[in-house]
């Protein structure tokens, strides 16, 4: 009953089942119009972020795929190693069988919603959560054979052919959608849709890398190596795909090349997202319907001597996240405070007025998109593995990293169940937005502090 009057007072003009259009993007990092980056064109979630709340301090539970999403849908924080993996869903099946509940979609199923889910949601076909969607569309596939992801070493990480949106899988999805937008009738929806680019390869049609001049796109400085368990060599990007044959990612011009194929991608999926929003739109379904644009992690292009994700670095945990609730409070205005991805879950279960699995972790952030001036939280958890060469002698260590509104702190443990601890970062964001000076050994104090709040947080 209290959930229900908290549904009432706090957002009285959203109907009492509202739709939901949940689109993901892989792979997103903050590096939008909208969050303040002035080179990069992406006028459609700009205009979006212009009517719903934008959140520029939104961290995902982990720097990769599949424990993202994970994390997210489930509403867990992972608890042992292999949470932090790409084999998140997988290790859990039997886990998630067992639950009333497995996922916010399923909620929303078991609600009486309609729900669909096309594209990247969850990590590859043997991750689908069973019991979350009534249907499951898939995209055309019509694309031609160079856009297979057939695993083949050596194809180009970055690639821009003169062809048609529609013949890469994210342009033909966007089809889809918005042909099924238009039949879904008067039964409540929830409708995921997650586009797969950005993620490597850096294809897209040649159009959007012509919406750039190489040579103006602001570089990272290619600096040192990070002394962190998070440093690796770019292993994605330099194991599947083609890259400069002598000099690779030392070669400031095949750098450039691949900052120029991600902003292509982000405009390609942009001008995505623009058509489904403006079907919506047409459709007078923006009146009824909760729209959540997410990231599901960040990316490294140049910082920390990186391209690629996988650390527990601020590039790669900080992403995307801009909601709009129908009827919302100074819509337009961002948020500076703190979330987690893993509190979109009791935030949408609260929007719609349903009841989450009481284990769920995260914290509704109803408040915030009321009023985006609240501080917020004070704290975002997230969780990593070490994907380098042994740090120090140490092959695999797993980190439990903590964001304050200050301070970022990395613990890096033996194991993420057990605590012994093998190596501390800490980085003063005042001073440090790079995060390139390690305080850990001159700052005990604030060390033993956060150590005290990530270990309560453990328990
Ligand atoms: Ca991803």
């Amino acid at each position: 009953m209290s959930a229900l009057i908290g549904v009432l007072s706090t957002a009285a003009q959203l109907p009492a089942q509202p739709n939901v259009l949940f689109i993901a993007v892989d792979d997103l990092r903050p590096e939008l119009g909208c969050y303040g980056v002035d080179y990069i064109q992406t006028p459609q979630i700009d205009a979006f972020a212009k009517t719903g709340r934008l959140f520029r301090n939104h961290y995902v539970t982990a720097p990769s795929c599949g424990p993202s999403r994970y994390a997210l849908l489930t509403g867990l924080s992972p608890k042992v190693n292999h949470d932090t993996t790409n084999h998140a869903f997988k290790q859990n099946l039997e886990f998630t069988a067992q639950r009333s509940i497995e996922s916010f979609p399923h909620m929303f199923k078991e609600a009486g919603y309609k729900t669909l889910s096309i594209g990247k949601i969850c990590h590859g076909k043997q991750d689908t959560l069973p019991r979350s969607w009534s249907r499951i569309l898939s995209p055309r596939r019509n694309h031609p054979k160079f856009q297979n992801n057939s695993g083949k070493k050596q194809r180009p990480a970055v690639r821009g052919l003169d062809l048609p949106d529609a013949a890469y899988q994210d342009g033909a999805m966007t089809d889809t959608v918005i042909e099924t937008l238009r039949t879904l009738g008067d039964k409540p929806f929830f409708f995921a849709v997650g586009f797969t680019k950005p993620h490597l390869p850096f294809w897209a049609p040649k159009k959007y890398f012509d919406l750039y001049d190489a040579e103006n796109i602001p570089q990272a400085k290619w600096g040192n190596k990070p002394d962190s368990p998070s440093y690796h060599p770019s292993f994605e990007l330099i194991q599947q795909y083609g890259h400069h044959p002598e000099l690779g990612l030392e070669d400031a011009a095949y750098r450039r090349q691949l900052k120029h194929g991600y902003a292509a991608c982000v405009s390609f999926v942009d001008e995505q997202i623009g058509r489904i929003l403006d079907e919506v739109e047409d459709l007078g379904l923006d009146e009824n319907t909760i729209i959540v644009l997410w990231g599901d992690h960040g990316w490294h292009l140049g910082e920390h001597r990186i391209f690629g994700k996988h650390t527990s670095f601020e590039k790669a945990l900080k992403s995307v996240l801009i909601m709009r609730t129908p009827g919302m409070k100074k819509p337009g205005r961002p948020t500076d405070a703190l979330v987690q991805s893993i509190d979109i879950y009791p935030t949408l279960a609260k929007l719609s007025g349903l009841t989450p699995p009481k284990d769920i972790n995260g914290k509704n952030f109803l408040d915030l998109l009321n009023n985006p001036s609240l501080p917020g939280p004070e704290y975002a958890f997230s969780y990593n593995q070490s994907y380098g060469p042994p740090f120090r002698g140490k092959p695999r260590m797993y980190a439990v990293t903590l964001r304050s509104r200050v301070y970022r702190y990395i613990q890096w443990q033996k194991d993420l169940a057990e605590g012994e601890i093998l190596f501390r970062e800490l980085y003063d964001h005042r001073s440090d937005p790079g995060e390139t000076n390690n305080l850990a050994a001159s700052e005990p104090k604030v060390i033993k502090h956060f150590e005290k709040i990530l270990n309560e947080h453990l328990d």
